[in-house]
C-alpha cells in the first residue's frame, strides 16, 4: 500500500506542503512513546482554563520546535499557548494551528486522543476555515492513524513500527449514519437543543461519546451521524475552539461530504476574532446538518 509520501506525490501536493505534512506526521511516534511517563497533571492551566498534563506541554513544545526549525512556517498558534508565535526568521511561509493533544485527560484511562492540525498557505491563521491548504489529525488509539485532506479527498493512514504511515483507506465519504455525540451537561442544554437531541433518540440514533472531540468525530466520519457541543445556557459560545478544533475538523468533514455548523451558520465561513474564540458546534452528515439548521432557524 502507498506510503503517505507516495500518496501526497500522486495527489500532486505542493512540494513544500508535502514536506510539512510529512514532518508533522513524523512527530506521531515520539508523541505516542511519551504517553507512558508524561501523563501526570502539570499543575498549570492553558489560556482556556483547561488543566494541562505534562504531555500537553511536551507535545506542544515538540511540535512548535520542529515547526520553527523547518524554515517553512511563518505563524504558529497552539491551544496550549496564549499568543500567536511569529517565526521571525520567515517573512513568508505557512500558518499552523495546533491542538497538540485533544482529549489528553483520557490518556489516564487508556482512551483515544489526538493531535489536530490546520495549515494555511499564506500564513494567515485568522482567516475563514474554507481557505485552509490542509487539515489533518493523528489519532493515538488501538492503532496510531493519520487522516488528512488537501481538498483532494480525505484519506486515512496507519503508522508502522518505524513511524512511517501507510494508506489504510482512501477517499473517505461520511455516511448518513445513526450515531450522535451530545457534548455538554443536560442541565445546561437549551430547550431547543434538548428537543433536537430527543428527536435524534426517537429516530433511533445511538449515543456515542468519549470526551475526545477528534476521536468522537472520527467515528462520525467513518460511520455517519452528528456530533454536537452546543451553545449552553451559561456559555452561549459552547466549549470547542474555532481555530484549533472546529476549523480543521470542519474542513475534513466538508471534504468528506459532511458539514459543520454553529446550528445557525457554516463554521467554515466564520472569520475568527481571536485565537481563543469558541463556537457552538454541530458536525456530521450533510442532510442532518441541513435539517438541524432549518429546525434551529425556525425554532420558536
Ligand atoms: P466535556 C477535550 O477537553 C475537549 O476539548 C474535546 O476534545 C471534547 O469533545 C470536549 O472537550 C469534552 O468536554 O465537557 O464533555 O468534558
Amino acid at each position: 500500500m502507498a506510503t503517505l509520501e507516495e500518496h501526497l506525490t500522486d495527489a500532486g501536493c505542493d512540494e513544500k506542503l508535502k514536506k510539512l505534512i510529512l514532518l508533522l506526521s513524523q512527530q506521531a511516534k515520539p508523541i505516542k512513546n511519551a504517553f507512558v511517563d508524561k501523563q501526570n497533571y502539570a499543575g498549570t492551566k492553558n489560556m482556556h482554563g483547561d488543566d494541562q498534563i505534562e504531555l500537553d506541554k511536551w507535545a506542544d513544545e515538540l511540535l512548535i520546535d520542529v515547526l520553527r526549525k523547518s524554515e517553512m512556517v511563518k505563524t504558529i498558534a497552539s491551544e496550549e499557548q496564549s499568543d500567536i508565535i511569529e517565526v521571525f526568521t520567515q517573512d513568508k511561509g505557512f500558518g499552523i494551528t495546533l491542538d497538540p493533544l485533544d482529549g489528553s485527560s483520557l490518556i489516564a484511562v487508556n482512551l483515544t486522543v489526538g493531535t489536530i492540525i490546520g495549515i494555511y498557505g499564506d500564513g494567515n491563521i485568522l482567516q475563514k476555515g474554507k481557505n485552509m491548504a490542509c487539515a489533518m489529525y493523528i489519532l493515538y488509539g488501538p492503532l496510531t492513524t493519520l487522516v488528512y485532506t488537501i481538498k483532494k479527498g480525505v484519506h486515512e493512514f496507519v503508522m508502522k513500527d518505524d513511524g512511517t504511515f501507510e494508506l489504510l483507506r482512501e477517499n473517505l465519504i461520511m455516511p448518513e449514519g445513526k450515531l450522535y455525540s451530545p457534548g455538554g451537561l443536560k442541565k445546561d442544554h437549551t430547550e431547543k437543543h434538548t428537543k433536537f437531541l430527543e428527536s435524534l433518540e426517537s429516530s433511533g440514533h445511538k449515543l456515542r461519546y468519549s470526551g475526545s472531540f477528534v476521536a468522537d468525530f472520527h467515528q462520525i466520519l467513518r460511520y455517519g451521524g452528528i456530533f454536537s457541543y452546543p451553545a449552553l445556557k451559561d456559555k452561549e459560545s459552547g466549549k470547542l475552539r474555532l481555530l484549533f478544533e472546529a476549523k480543521p475538523i470542519g474542513f475534513i468533514a466538508r471534504e468528506a461530504g459532511g458539514e459543520i455548523s454553529t446550528g445557525e451558520k457554516d463554521i467554515l465561513e466564520i472569520t475568527p476574532k481571536s485565537i481563543d474564540q469558541r463556537v457552538p458546534l454541530y458536525v456530521g452528515s450533510k442532510s442532518k446538518i441541513q435539517k438541524l439548521e432549518e429546525y434551529m432557524r425556525g425554532y420558536r
